[in-house]
């Protein structure tokens, strides 16, 4: 067994649901689930953390806890764990990934004859486990919980589920009963990929609201309440829609706009204060009056607390900023003033180089880059003609650039020379993407090390919802940058979002500067900036981190000297 973080915090809350069915302590159950959780979100390996005497960085994992993932991987098993489990069928655990079954109905549900997640719903369909005497009601929620796995395990790109919301936007404004829209859960916080779309109206109608939303074009009905309805798009995406009132809608804003864990950590620091809080207001538990939000921040003024940019709002540490008043200056997409990393047709992109030159202009930028690929086909002489010819038409600065592919045996694709004649170089692996850690991570020190490169492009190689970054020793590639002043990427195009936030997060720590970059082959990619913003907005950058965020001067005095 491979002891991943995931198969790990899987065995933990498998772990404490077999306490919880034997009546266990329910701190102890508590802090079998914290700790699945942390494991869960680390974006160090636990197995890498132990090598190196580390567990108790993660929160969560104290002294027994440590002893016990220390067997579990030197010997592969724990025997108190095995103790806790024994006795409990081993196909009810996987069931307990359906959102909505707890232990004992997992529990259930085997002894009903149930092998697994498939054979559940298959039964549910054919009604057979209604005729063993379970009700309607808790079948349609099981299968509920099986949609929403599902669904979980078929994300759509951030762009996407953004280009449809916004069609939803406007349908829904059209509606007079429509006071105001928000998007709000992942899409708000803008995650990478997206489960689900969550919609919020504030209406005094919204019986009216919700007649009116499932009636949107293309889309057929999955569920309907009160104030709440659930519509399929005909391409397969699932649209969450609450309506509330004016009065208390800072409080659904809040609630749903999640993270979920973000909002576990508030709830526990409500009750501390003597509150309760949900989609609906603050409660003051010993009175049992509610307070109405109809602002956000009216609910985290409650908590004497700031509030967190959405992006933020991972329980990362942002909620004990937010009441400390230090929260970062996050980063806006109007801060940029240059995009250093385009293509032309004089390699693979699908426009000239004069028309990304105009398309830069209207996006009122200082400076740009083209970085052409360095094929061997390239004419860098007539491609610096033209680009001589185009900075006589513009006042925005034209730097004239080359991506520069890391080659397998792990040297530059052009030669110094042609490099040295370049103003801005910037590199990047595009082959051998299963060599070893170690081999990959020296293959960008080469780059990283060269006078020539200025920035590494898309560093960690992963397609989102298509292929893994590749295996790096990212702490030594960070170090590295951070000494010889070469620039991290942030590549904003959609299914790249590369480097990934958490690992922005970990590189700004270790001093790195950054670029964010649309590596546009056509002038509407351009427009992606904001994606590669979002995604510095999530590893708490502000401007200056970025150095595409300062001036011409101070831009080129930020630059690696060649
Ligand atoms: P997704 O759709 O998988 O990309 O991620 P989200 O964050 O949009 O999650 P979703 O659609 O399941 O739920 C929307 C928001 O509702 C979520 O961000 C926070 C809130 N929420 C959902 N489930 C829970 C829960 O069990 N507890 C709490 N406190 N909040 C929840
Ligand atoms: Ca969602
Ligand atoms: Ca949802």
């Amino acid at each position: 067994m491979d002891w991943t973080n995931k198969a790990i915090a899987r065995l933990l809350r498998e772990v404490a649901a077999a306490h919880l069915l034997k009546g266990g302590n329910r701190f102890q159950i508590v802090a079998y689930e914290n700790a699945a959780d942390a494991i869960e979100h680390s974006t160090s390996e636990v197995k890498d953390l132990w090598e190196q005497k580390l567990l108790n960085v993660i929160p969560g994992i104290g002294e027994k806890l440590t002893e016990y993932l220390d067997e579990l991987i030197t010997t592969g098993h724990v025997k108190h764990f095995e103790s806790v489990k024994h006795g409990f069928p081993e196909e009810m655990f996987p069931l307990l990934d359906i959102p909505g079954v707890g232990p004992k109905t997992a529990l259930k549900l085997v002894e009903a004859g149930i092998s697994s997640i498939i054979d559940l719903e298959r039964r549910i369909q054919q009604e057979k486990l209604q005729s063993q005497g379970w009700s309607n009601k808790v079948c349609a929620k099981i299968l509920r919980g099986i949609q929403t796995l599902k669904r979980r395990e078929n994300r759509m790109l951030l762009s996407f589920a953004n280009d449809i919301a916004v069609g939803i936007v406007e349908y829904l404004q059209k509606h007079s009963a429509v006071n105001r829209v928000d998007i709000l859960g992942s899409l708000r916080r803008r995650v990478a990929t997206v489960g689900d779309i969550d919609l919020a109206v504030a209406s005094e109608k919204p019986k009216a609201v919700i007649d009116y939303f499932v009636k949107t074009p293309h889309s057929t009905l999955e569920e309907q309440g009160e104030k709440t309805a659930t519509i399929i798009l005909s391409n397969g995406v699932h649209i969450d829609l609450m309506v509330e009132d004016p009065r208390s809608y800072g409080s659904l804003l809040q609630y749903l706009t999640g993270s979920k864990q973000h909002n576990i950590h508030l709830r526990t620091l409500a009750g501390d204060k003597g509150y309760s809080i949900s989609e609906l207001g603050v409660k003051k538990v010993k009175t049992n009056e509610v307070i109405k939000c109809s602002t956000e921040d009216d609910v985290y003024h409650l908590l004497k607390m700031e509030t967190p940019p959405p992006e933020m709002r991972e329980d990362t540490g942002e909620i004990g900023a937010a009441q400390n008043r230090t929260l970062p200056n996050l980063l806006r997409l109007s801060d940029i003033k240059g995009d250093l990393h385009m293509h032309t047709t004089w390699s693979d992109g699908r426009e000239s180089l004069t028309a990304m030159v105009k398309a830069c202009e209207q996006l009122g930028y200082g400076y740009i880059a083209m970085t052409d690929h360095a094929y061997p086909s390239l004419d860098l002489h007539a491609r610096h003609e033209e680009i001589e010819k185009a900075r006589k038409e513009t006042k925005m600065h034209i730097l004239e650039g080359l991506e520069v592919n890391i080659t397998a045996d792990g040297k530059l694709q052009a030669s110094n020379d042609v490099l040295k004649n370049m103003d801005f170089n910037i590199a990047a692996i595009h082959t051998g993407f299963d060599q070893s850690r170690e081999t990959l991570t020296k293959r960008l020190l080469v780059a990283i090390h060269h006078p020539s490169i200025h920035a590494i492009a898309h560093p960690t190689g992963r397609l989102l919802l298509e292929r893994e970054s590749y295996d790096v020793d990212w702490e030594t590639v960070f170090r590295a940058c951070a000494k010889t002043g070469t620039l991290l990427e942030i590549n904003a195009y959609p299914n790249r979002l590369d480097l990934p936030d958490t690992l922005v997060r970990q590189a700004k720590d270790l001093g790195v500067l950054f670029l964010i970059n649309t590596d546009a082959h056509h002038s509407s990619h351009l427009l992606h900036m904001e994606y590669g913003v979002s995604v510095g907005r999530r590893g708490w950058l502000e401007a200056k981190d970025v150095v595409n965020t300062l001036n011409w001067a101070a831009f080129c005095g930020k630059v690696k000297k060649q």
